[in-house]
C-alpha cells in the first residue's frame, strides 16, 4: 500500500516538499492548509497532480484544509509558521509560531498520532519541543530538521572554496539551529582527508562563519521569506530514511536524554533515521573546545525552549 505524507503548512518549503515526495515516489500527498490558503495548496496539488503526467510518477497529491484529511498519514511535515523577513532573528519568531504550532499539535495528536513527525517552523529545537510535549508521543517519533540543511550549507561552501565535487565532502554541523550552531572542522574530510589540511585557518573560520549565517544571508536576498529548495531537500531526506527503513546517520534534532550531558531538551546531533524514527543517537568524543563551542549554543537553545509557555 502507497504511505501517506501529510505536509501541514503550504507555503514556500510545503510546495517544494509536496513536489520532491511525488518525483521520488515516497507516497501520496496531503498539504493541508488554514481556510484562507485553500486555494493555495489546492491549486499546488492540481499543478503537481498535471506534472506527474510528464514523467509518470504515480503518487497523488491533494490540497485541503479539513484536519480530517490528516488521518492515517505515515509522515507529518511541519512548516506552518511565519518565516523570517531581514532583520529578524529566528526567536522573533516564538510567539506566533508558537499559536501556531499548538493548533498544529493538537490536530497530529487527534488525526494521526502515530505519524513520524518532522518540524521544520522556526525557532526550530523551540518549535519541536513544543510539538513533541504537546502531542505526547514516544520521543523516537519526533524530529527537528536543521542539522542536515547546516551541513549542506556548509559543504557547499567548502566545495566552492576547493573547486571540488561537493559529493566528496564528509563534514557535521551540530547544535541548535542558530547562529551558534557548531560545524565540526575536526571530523571534516574532503576524499579522506582532513579538512584542516587542504585550508587554511582564515578560509575555514570564514566558512563556519557564512554556515552560522546562512540563513539569515538567504532572507537578507529574498526579503519576502526564507529559504525553501534546501529545507524542503533536507527534510525530505529524514522522511526517506524513515519510509524506506535506510537507517541513514543524519544530523537532527532529537529528544536527548543524557547524550552529550543533556537531557529533556531537543538538540541537533546525529542519529540514526530508520523504521523506528530515531532509532539512535550517535555520541562523539569531543575536544575540550568542542564541548565548550556545544555548550554555548545548548545555553541559547535551553534560554529560548525554557521561554516556551505550553
Ligand atoms: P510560508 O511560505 O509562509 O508558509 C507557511 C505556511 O503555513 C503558510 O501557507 C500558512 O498559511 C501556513 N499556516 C499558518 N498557520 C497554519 C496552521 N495553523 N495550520 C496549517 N498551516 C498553517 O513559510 P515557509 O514555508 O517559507 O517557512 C515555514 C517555516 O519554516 C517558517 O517558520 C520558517 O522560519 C521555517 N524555516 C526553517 C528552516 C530550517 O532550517 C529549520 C529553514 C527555512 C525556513
Amino acid at each position: 500500500m502507497k504511505k501517506k505524507i501529510a505536509l501541514i503548512g503550504g507555503g514556500q518549503i510545503g510546495g517544494n516538499l509536496a513536489l520532491l515526495s511525488v518525483q521520488k515516489s515516497l507516497g501520496d500527498v496531503v498539504i493541508f492548509d488554514i481556510p484562507a490558503a485553500e486555494g493555495l495548496v489546492k491549486g499546488k496539488a492540481l499543478d503537481i497532480n498535471q506534472l506527474a503526467a510528464v514523467d509518470g510518477y504515480d503518487c497523488r497529491c491533494m490540497g485541503s484544509t479539513n484536519p480530517a484529511d490528516l488521518a492515517g498519514s505515515d509522515v507529518v511535515i511541519v512548516t506552518a509558521g511565519v518565516p523570517r523577513k531581514p532583520g529578524m532573528s529566528r526567536e522573533d519568531l516564538l510567539e506566533i509560531n508558537l499559536k501556531i504550532i499548538r493548533e498544529v499539535a493538537a490536530n497530529i495528536q487527534a488525526q494521526c498520532p502515530e505519524a513520524f513527525v518532522i518540524n521544520i517552523a522556526n525557532p526550530l529545537d523551540a518549535m519541536v519541543f513544543a510539538l513533541h510535549k504537546i502531542i505526547g508521543q514516544k520521543k523516537q517519533l519526533v524530529a527537528g530538521m536543521a542539522g542536515v540543511l547546516d551541513t549542506s550549507r556548509f559543504k557547499c561552501f567548502v566545495a566552492q572554496a576547493l573547486g571540488c565535487s561537493i559529493r566528496d565532502i564528509d563534514a557535521l554541523v551540530l547544535g541548535g539551529h542558530g547562529d551558534d550552531m557548531v560545524p565540526l572542522l575536526r571530523h571534516s574530510t574532503v576524499g579522506g582527508v582532513p579538512l584542516c589540511e587542504l585550508l587554511p585557518k582564515d578560509k575555514l573560520d570564514a566558512i563556519v562563519k557564512r554556515t552560522r549565517e546562512g540563513g539569515a544571508e538567504l532572507v537578507a536576498l529574498y526579503k519576502t521569506g526564507s529559504a525553501y529548495f534546501g529545507p524542503a531537500a533536507s527534510a525530505i531526506v529524514m522522511a526517506e530514511s524513515y519510509l524506506l527503513d535506510r537507517k541513514r546517520i543524519l544530523p537532527c534534532a532529537a529528544l536527548l536524554e543524557g547524550e552529550y550531558g543533556i537531557s529533556g531538551y531537543f538538540f541537533g546531533v546525529p542519529a540514526q533515521i530508520g523504521a523506528g524514527g530515531v532509532e539512535k543517537i550517535l555520541e562523539l568524543k569531543l575536544e575540550d573546545a568542542e564541548k565548550a563551542e556545544l555548550a554555548k549554543s545548548f545555553a541559547s537553545v535551553k534560554k529560548t525552549v525554557d521561554s516556551v509557555q505550553l
